[in-house]
């Protein structure tokens, strides 16, 4: 049959990496497309909750997704994932499961400070305090895509603009 892909989201936490994720998901579903949408809520509650966030884990963290993502792309599903992914070489990691053409990295490149305003959670403060450690942007690295197929800007752009921008590449 025919081969699913991956559209691999990554950015900083409060990016807006499962806002568009979801958005982008209800318009490919509306064009009848079978798609699987995983993210911290669906794996890091389950399959890996064993996982912290210190740079080990989010190395195996990553993995696992990889390789969960790879057999829906296999059942010809389009798997959607959104994580922080910070490291370079683990998105690498992920990419090679896949064919050329298959695996869409798309960068939220939503600036650190818009991030920290937003804070949804309130987990920029808490990790300001010295609350949480490894605490991506303020204590731990983010690895900034250097080929990403597609980097928005949601500063900038309207949520339905960036999705119509994703869907040309799927
Ligand atoms: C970054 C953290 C942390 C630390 C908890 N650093 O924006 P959110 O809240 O809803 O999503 C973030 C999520 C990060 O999990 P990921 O599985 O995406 O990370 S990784 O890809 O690096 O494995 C954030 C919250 O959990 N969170 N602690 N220390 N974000």
């Amino acid at each position: 049959g025919h081969s699913g892909k991956c559209v691999w989201f990554t950015g900083l936490s409060g990016a807006g990496k499962s806002s568009l994720a979801n958005a982008l998901e209800v318009e490919l579903n509306r064009r009848g497309y079978h798609t699987m949408l995983l993210d911290g809520d669906n794996l890091r509650h389950g399959l890996c909750k064993d996982l912290a966030m210190n740079e080990a884990d989010r190395n195996e963290n990553i993995r696992r997704v990889g390789e969960i993502a790879k057999l829906f792309a296999d059942a010809g599903i389009i798997v959607i994932t959104a994580f922080i992914s910070p490291f370079r070489a683990d998105r690498d990691n992920a990419r090679e499961l896949f064919h050329e053409g298959e695996f869409i990295e798309v960068h939220v490149d939503t600036p650190l400070d818009i991030c920290e305003q937003r804070d949804p959670k309130g987990l920029y403060e808490k990790a300001r305090q010295g609350k949480i450690k490894d605490f991506t942007g303020i204590n731990s690295p983010y690895e900034v895509p250097k080929a990403a197929e597609v980097t928005v800007n949601t500063a900038e752009h309207s949520e339905q603009e960036l999705v119509r921008q994703l869907i040309k590449f799927i």
